[in-house]
């Protein structure tokens, strides 16, 4: 009897698990607009970069060629000088602000001027690991390589662009000039920074809180300023150099660093695979410094990493999800990867699910704005899988299980409330979906 009911219960979650992978399939199906993949219906309209090379993942569990192909069409955005813009305008759409006039970059097809963390050679990784379960796919000679190989020739085009345009000192850490290339836009480490920067005076409308509800989304004081800095840098005619030594907001987003910082060790790992020691020899030394660059980025007093504001010279005191996301790159020496991980597990115990993207227990704390408190499923699996990589089992697993549960209950939400679990923002979202079958529900 009890053997039974054992059996019972294990059909039942094999049956959940399956109709849920079935249904993450379906939203990226659905949300594929021809070769590249909305973030979700109407809120998002165009092609954003991070969150393609995530679809790129989820695609690459059942459909490699799909795959490539998301890479390829954020791709065709890229710039001469190497940047790759956080969103592509493939074609018009008036559900969202601020669109290409606004923008106003003059590139073919329409792009915007800023970028975002970049994931690409750790999706393309992805894709080669996916695809290699067929021996014949990693033949040199075969469609799949010959395809990434393009990509990687673009994705090293793209961190040098980097590291030309966003460290031109060589420190070994590179600023955002907009808190959108974080990709956290209102994160309460942007506020004192943002604070300096003026309200544009143009009138506009936005669009997306006729889509959600205002309490979600960032304020629109912070709104204001995120559109002077667009007019800003167009009146710049987005010349790097200019941008760089004109603009009154210049942080060291410690997230994106350390994104940067994984994916340039797995452009090594494809640097290596594809017979290029030239290339793999500059960004080991690259990756060299942008290891030592951590170091300013740590704060002794908190025992954590913070975002440092270059205009200022000083560390953020704000930590925030980001301040853990080090633990992606993987190469954190253990005493400090232990007091993230320590510091990690007191913010999942104040709230019900992890990992919140502000600690509970902080004055800011905004269990439904975005991303002033929200759960949001890339950043768990970044988070979890770097503490996996650090030796820390049972909290990335607890992570993990926490992701699954949210979806199950709450389905493929943008991002969720960390104490009622409530789905919130956009639905049937393509990020969430995409990590739900590349790592969440595996
Ligand atoms: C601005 C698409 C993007 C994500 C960002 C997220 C949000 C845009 C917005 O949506 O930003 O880029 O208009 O709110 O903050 O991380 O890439 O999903």
């Amino acid at each position: 009897m009890v053997m039974d009911r054992q059996i019972n219960t294990l059909q039942r979650v094999s049956e959940t698990r399956a109709k849920l992978i079935d249904a993450a399939r379906d939203i990226l199906r659905r949300n594929d607009r021809g070769g590249y993949t909305v973030p979700t219906d109407a809120l998002y309209p165009f092609q954003w970069n991070w969150d393609s090379a995530f679809c790129a993942m989820g695609f690459a569990t059942f459909d490699i060629d799909r795959a490539l192909t998301e890479l390829e069409f954020l791709y065709s955005g890229q710039w001469a000088s190497g940047l790759v813009p956080h969103i592509i305008f493939h074609r018009d759409a008036d559900t969202y602000f601020p669109g290409p006039q606004v923008w106003g970059t003059h590139q073919t097809p329409p792009t915007s001027g800023i970028s975002q963390p970049p994931v690409t050679a750790s999706a393309l990784a992805y894709i080669l690991d996916m695809a290699s379960t067929g021996p014949a796919s990693l033949d040199p000679e075969s469609d799949v390589m010959r395809r990434a190989r393009a990509l990687y020739e673009k994705i090293l085009a793209y961190h040098h662009w980097w590291a030309r345009e966003r460290d031109p000192d060589g420190t070994g850490i590179v600023a955002i000039l907009h808190p959108w290339e974080s990709g956290s836009d209102n994160s309460p480490v942007w506020d004192e920074a943002l604070g300096q920067v003026p309200a544009t005076q143009t009138p506009f409308q936005r669009r997306d809180v006729t889509l959600v509800d205002s309490d979600m989304r960032p304020r629109q004081w912070e709104y204001d300023r995120y559109i002077y800095l667009v007019e800003l840098y167009r009146a710049l005619g987005w010349q790097g150099d200019r941008m760089w030594s004109e603009t009154p907001f210049k942080v060291a987003d410690v997230g994106l660093n350390a994104i940067l910082m994984r994916d340039e060790l797995d452009l090594i790992a494809l640097a290596d695979r594809f017979d290029d020691p030239a290339n793999a020899q500059v960004l080991r030394a690259r990756a060299a410094r942008r290891r030592q660059g951590f170091d300013k980025l740590w704060s002794l007093e908190r025992g954590l990493y913070l975002s440092r504001d270059l205009l200022r010279d000083r560390l953020v005191d704000v930590p925030s999800h980001a301040s853990f996301l080090p633990l992606w790159a993987g190469t954190e020496p253990f005493d400090r990867a232990a007091a993230l991980a320590s510091e990690l597990a007191r913010w999942i115990n104040l709230s019900r699910f992890g990992v919140p993207t502000i600690a509970p227990d902080t004055a800011e704390f905004d269990q439904r704005r975005y991303w002033r408190g929200p759960v949001w499923g890339i950043i768990n699996w970044m988070i979890s899988e770097g503490l996996r990589r650090h030796g820390f089992i049972k909290l990335a697993d607890e992570i993990k299980g926490h992701t699954a549960a949210l979806i199950q209950d709450s389905g493929f939400s943008e991002y969720f409330d960390p104490i009622t679990g409530e789905g919130l923002g956009g639905g049937d979202f393509s990020w969430t979906a995409a990590v739900g079958l590349a790592w969440a529900l595996d």
